[in-house]
């Protein structure tokens, strides 16, 4: 039976947390230590783009596929019923079929550490011919490490013919903040987001680092010529982002989406346009751990805003939007997983506004690393740890 249980409507929990609910000016005003509310809601930086926060109870849950897996981080759905491809941060490659898991032959090598590891998972745009997979994962070690895509053949189970095809310019001195979400856009082009660094949180807005950007390439590897950006690193898409752990497209109205780990109280929920700089570290709504200032512009002339910030952080990673006839009453929506928020976070946009956010699996208390919506319309989910499980929601 749904139980959903209205608890506050977040326009007002926006001023309760912010005391900013007038809002004429965000620019200048220093940050303040915000306190934590019952629920875990979220607002957008202007306090007029708010929605009903819900909390599902009993609805959904979900039933687990495969377990066992180390650090599972990214997923691509097989067509033909191949099963489900996933990368573990700290493993390899992992085939999900008929009920077993098996690993892949030729994944490649990538410097396994803190945040760093093998990441992200995507399918080539012509799978069915050329079955290519494309594979983000982080190269060196501890003092010097990179983001880098792979590429191999898929034959039975077997990555076949693999090779590096392209490597971020800039080299960090952190495990940290190396996040690498990997989208293919309808043109083909693949989309490749790299974390900044943490250590290096100023290359961000460096327009000659790959650090805290997204890169736009072909299917060989290759930064498209892109021109949002003058004298940019190559293939430049997007800038001034702290570490996105989502990035998904909608596939009918083509709108891209990202979340992005921001400092305490700063995680984002980012509308990607090409040729846009989202601020960081130079705009953030979030304060350091130690309740610090970072910054004190939550905005500023030529940054785009975030579209929603969750206060206090869910650390959203993971990130898909629903197009399926399986549940036609979330046609449209936003999944976001969460990792210390420990749940499935449900949103839905409407005409510029997020109007509503359902927490989901709440009850479950997992932390999850990503989300997958498959052809025929169910949610899968990945989550962390080095007992990371494959599952799939259940609505009843
Ligand atoms: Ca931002």
């Amino acid at each position: 039976m749904l139980i959903r249980l209205r608890l506050i409507c977040a326009a007002c929990l926006f001023l309760l947390i912010c005391g900013c609910g007038q809002s004429v000016d965000q620019t200048e005003k220093p940050a303040e230590p915000k306190a934590a509310p019952a629920i875990q809601a979220s607002v957008t930086p202007t306090g007029a783009k708010t929605g009903s926060l819900e909390q599902s109870e009993e609805e959904v849950t979900v039933v687990n596929l495969a377990q066992g897996l180390d650090h599972p981080w990214g997923m691509a759905y097989l067509p033909d019923d191949e099963g489900v491809l996933i990368t573990e941060k700290y493993g390899g490659v992992m085939r999900y079929r008929d009920g077993r898991l098996t690993r892949l032959t030729g994944a490649p090598e990538a410097f396994e550490y803190g945040e760093s590891g093998l990441l992200d998972i995507a399918l080539s745009p012509d799978f069915a011919t050329d079955r290519r997979v494309y594979i983000s994962f982080v190269q060196g070690g501890r003092a010097s490490n990179r983001n880098a895509l792979f590429t191999a053949t898929l034959q039975d189970d077997a990555l076949v013919d693999g090779a590096v095809i392209y490597t971020g310019t800039e080299r960090r001195n952190s495990t940290r903040h190396s996040a690498s979400r990997l989208l293919f856009l309808p043109d083909k082009t693949l989309l490749m987001s790299m974390g900044d660094g943490a250590a290096e949180a100023a290359q961000a807005q460096n327009l000659s680092s790959t650090l805290g950007k997204i890169i736009q390439l072909d299917t060989a590897g290759k930064p498209v010529s892109t021109p949002y950006f003058e004298k940019s690193v190559a293939g430049l898409f997007s800038m001034g982002h702290r570490n996105i752990e989502g990035l998904a497209i909608d596939p009918q109205s083509g709108a891209i989406w990202s979340t992005e780990h921001g400092p305490m109280g700063g995680d984002e929920l980012n509308l990607i346009e090409a040729g846009k700089n989202y601020g960081w570290p130079v705009t953030t709504f979030g304060l350091n751990a130690d309740g610090t200032i970072i910054s004190r512009k939550q905005s500023a002339k030529g940054v785009t805003d975030p579209y929603a910030i969750w206060v206090p952080s869910i650390a959203p990673s993971g990130l898909a939007v629903y197009r399926g006839s399986k549940y036609p009453d979330w046609d449209g929506d936003l999944f976001a997983g969460a990792l210390s928020g420990m749940q499935l976070r449900r949103m839905r946009v409407r005409n510029g506004e997020v109007v509503l956010q359902e927490v989901l699996l709440r009850q479950v208390q997992t932390r999850i690393r990503d989300v997958m919506v498959s052809p025929e319309g169910d949610i899968y989910l990945l989550t962390d740890g080095e007992n990371g499980k494959l599952r799939k929601l259940i609505r009843e």
